[in-house]
């Protein structure tokens, strides 16, 4: 359906080097309610919300990772921070007793922005299995 066709277009430019919307979100030329920043990590609400807390957790320099299957070995620190952050993002929600943490990879997994992001969603009753 439609969630499939567009997740299948965003991938033909997965690797093209080309900015996505994130990158105008990092400078700010594009408004997002800011939950956490710090030199290296952005955290911002999504504009979609899946659950009553749901924040994009973002390497502010993206260095090839448009997604998770692309990390490599230099990744290993960033990969840290961004999961450190995630859990940041929970407590500043009050969500840190119960929340899921989401990374969406590829098209079979409905991934639209090629620029790695981890959800934090919580603030109801999560599911599983996820769909
Ligand atoms: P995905 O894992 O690539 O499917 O997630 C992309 C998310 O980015 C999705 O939840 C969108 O709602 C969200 N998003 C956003 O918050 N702001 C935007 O301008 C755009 C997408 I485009």
């Amino acid at each position: 359906h439609d969630e499939e066709a567009a997740a299948k277009a965003a991938a033909i430019n997965a690797d093209s080097g080309v900015p996505t919307i994130f990158d105008k979100i990092i400078a700010k030329e594009i408004p997002s309610t800011i939950v956490y920043e710090d030199d290296k990590v952005l955290a911002f609400k999504d504009v979609n919300p899946q659950a009553p807390v749901h924040v994009l957790v973002i390497p502010k320099v993206r260095d090839g990772l448009t997604q998770l299957g692309k990390a490599e070995p230099r990744h290993g620190e960033i990969l840290g921070q961004l999961l450190y952050a995630a859990k940041i993002v929970a407590e500043k929600e009050g969500i840190v007793d119960g929340f899921r943490v989401v990374i969406n990879n590829g098209p079979s997994a409905c991934q639209s922005v090629y620029h790695l992001h981890l959800h934090v969603l919580g603030g109801r009753q999560m599911n599983w299995p996820p769909g």
